[in-house]
Formats: C-alpha cells, structure tokens, sequence
C-alpha cells in the first residue's frame, strides 16, 4: 500500500473520477461546490494558476462514505483513513468550543473505524488572528484541540504533524490523515517543541510535531507540518519577509535532516527527500520574490502558492512539505 500526495491541474471533479483519489482538497477561485465526501473545500486563495487542487492518492480502490451521525466525509484503503469535517461559525461562535468538537467528532470516528493514530492534520479558519491575548482565535482553536486531543489519551509525542492557518471566509475546515498503526514524530533541535511553548502562546500551547514519517506496506513518507521563521519559540525576522523565507528553509533542511537521522531505515543511500511544498503567504504582493527565491533553491520540486494567515500575526510566510523515500 501506498500513499501519494499530488498537485493537480485538472479540476476537482475531473480528479474525481478515479477510484484510487483517498481525498481532494480544493481552492479558490473555482471551489468545488459539490457533494463527494472525499473533498475537503477551503476558501485558500490559490496565488497562481499552475495547480487546481491537491490530490491524496491510493494505489489500490478506495471505499468511502458520509458518517451519518457527524457528517464527516471519509475514505479508506487498507492502511489510511482520510477525513474531512466542516464546522460552521454563527456569529458568537467560540472557537474553543468549535475546535473542540471537530476534534472530538475526528478523533472519535478514526477510533470507531480501527484506524486510531493521526498522522497529519490541516486547520483552516477564517480571522484566524483576530481577538486579544488568550482570545485570539489561534489560540482558543488551540485550546479547543488539545482538550479533544488529551481526552483521546494523545501525549506529547504522539501529536500528528499538522497546519493551522487562517483562510478568506466560511467554515473551519480539518482534514487529516490517520492510520492503524503508530507514526513517528519528529521534532526539530533549532526550535522549542511547540507544545512546550511558554505561556504567553496561549492558555494551551499548539499540540503538533514538527514533522512526522509513516512507513506504509509498499512506501514510507515523511510530512513536514507548517514551518515558519522561528527560533527557540521566538518569531525572527518580523517585517523581512525574505529573510523569514531564507531562515524557514533552513528550519525544513534542518527537520529533513532530522527525519533521516532517526529513521531507523536498512537499506543503505535511501533518504528521505521532499517531493512536493505548500506554500502560505500573508501578503500576496511578497509572492513574485519568494517564488523566485525558492526556485533557486528547490525549483524541481512543485510547489502550490496560497495566500492565508499565518497564525503569529507577525509572521508573513510559512511552508509545510511533503516527502518519501529517494533511493
Ligand atoms: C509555529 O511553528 C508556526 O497550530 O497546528 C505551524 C504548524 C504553526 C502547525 C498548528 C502552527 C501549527 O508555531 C505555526
């Protein structure tokens, strides 16, 4: 079994049509409007046209269905349970609570269908930097996750790699992919574990690992969770954009070569590589200059360009990956 993460130009129901599509996360302009349970729509603002959507691919048929009681949308193969929820917001919505129930729902369907380890989570959210202090919507979405993360007895260590980030309007939106059998975590020794961050990042601090990698029967990959320009637990470089891109690439070289070090793999020259990059960026103005700065760096790798919130208000852009195993 196998796992395979692709950015896709065709449109999303065209995706569709194959049997072997685990999930489809789809983008404005253009978002899919209709009903299929494998699709998870956001209202990130895709920068330029070279991808629709974002395709999470089976090498075997796929089942998939609605969860009648929760409304979850979802799909399986053998090893991966890929689901989707969408919470909506009326005004007054607390997102503590809010948070709180996506995960409970999440944690609880993954659970009851035998495939209880989150590997890898993404967190979209509109107005993700409003409100003060504790009730700034990031942190009440924190506080609202790791309370359904610790009632479902995760620990430290066991946090998925994940990405939280504020989209245009509509609903929160949490996809993740979960598995049968344990993931590894992966932290990274230039930054504070996110989870141990001091009190000022919220009643609760975030509760993710900075990257996590999951050998499947036929294929292992790595995920590395949104990754910005942060050292210690401190923001570097506010109001310089590239210098915060220069400093995020060193911080996911630096957990690329994190995961190959712990990786416990046998056969010798095999690494982990990066395969595919997402890219958020607060301000869409700053796009020309960190495309052309990353494709110095990483320019065979495709990349997906999407204006959102990053959820430290000071911070500008923020870059998650995808890997497997280069031989
Ligand atoms: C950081 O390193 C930047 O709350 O799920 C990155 C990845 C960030 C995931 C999350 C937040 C999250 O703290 C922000």
């Amino acid at each position: 079994m196998s796992l395979r993460c692709e950015y896709r130009q065709e449109s999303v129901a065209e995706v569709l049509r194959s049997d072997r599509v685990l999930g489809v996360v789809s983008f404005l302009p253009g978002q899919y409007c209709g009903d299929d349970p494998r699709v998870a729509s956001t209202s990130l603002i895709r920068i330029d046209d070279e991808y629709c959507c974002e395709a999470w691919l089976s090498d075997t048929p796929v089942e998939y269905g609605v969860d009648e009681s929760t409304g979850l949308g979802w799909s399986c193969n053998e090893e991966i349970l890929w689901v989707s929820v969408k919470m909506s917001e009326t005004p007054g919505t607390d997102m503590t609570e809010l948070s709180y129930q996506a995960y409970s729902r999440l944690l609880d369907f993954i659970s009851s269908r035998g495939y209880p380890n989150v590997v890898r989570a993404w967190n979209y959210f509109k107005d993700i930097n409003k409100g003060e202090g504790d009730e700034e919507r990031y942190k009440q979405f924190c506080l609202g996750r790791h309370n359904a993360l610790i009632e479902h007895e995760y620990l430290d260590r066991y946090f998925p790699a994940a990405s939280a980030l504020g989209c245009h309007e509509g609903e929160l939106i949490v996809y993740m992919i979960a598995s049968k059998e344990k993931s590894v975590q992966v932290e990274n020794a230039r930054q504070v574990s996110a989870y141990h961050y001091p009190r000022q990042y919220g009643l609760r601090a975030p509760s993710f690992a900075r990257a996590a990698y999951k050998s499947w029967a036929r294929s292992a990959d790595m995920y590395i969770s949104g990754t910005a320009s942060i050292v210690g637990y401190e923001s570097q470089h506010q109001g310089d954009v590239l210098a915060q891109l220069a400093l995020t690439l060193e911080n996911i070289s630096a957990l690329v070569d994190q995961v190959n070090e712990i990786d416990p793999m046998e056969k010798i020259d095999a690494r982990f590589g990066l395969d595919l990059l997402k890219v958020y960026i607060r301000h869409q103005a700053d796009y020309p200059l960190i495309r052309k700065k990353l494709e110095e760096q990483y320019g065979h790798i495709p990349a997906l360009y999407l204006q959102a919130d990053v959820c430290r208000q000071e911070l500008d852009v923020e870059i998650e990956g995808v890997g497997s195993i280069h031989l």
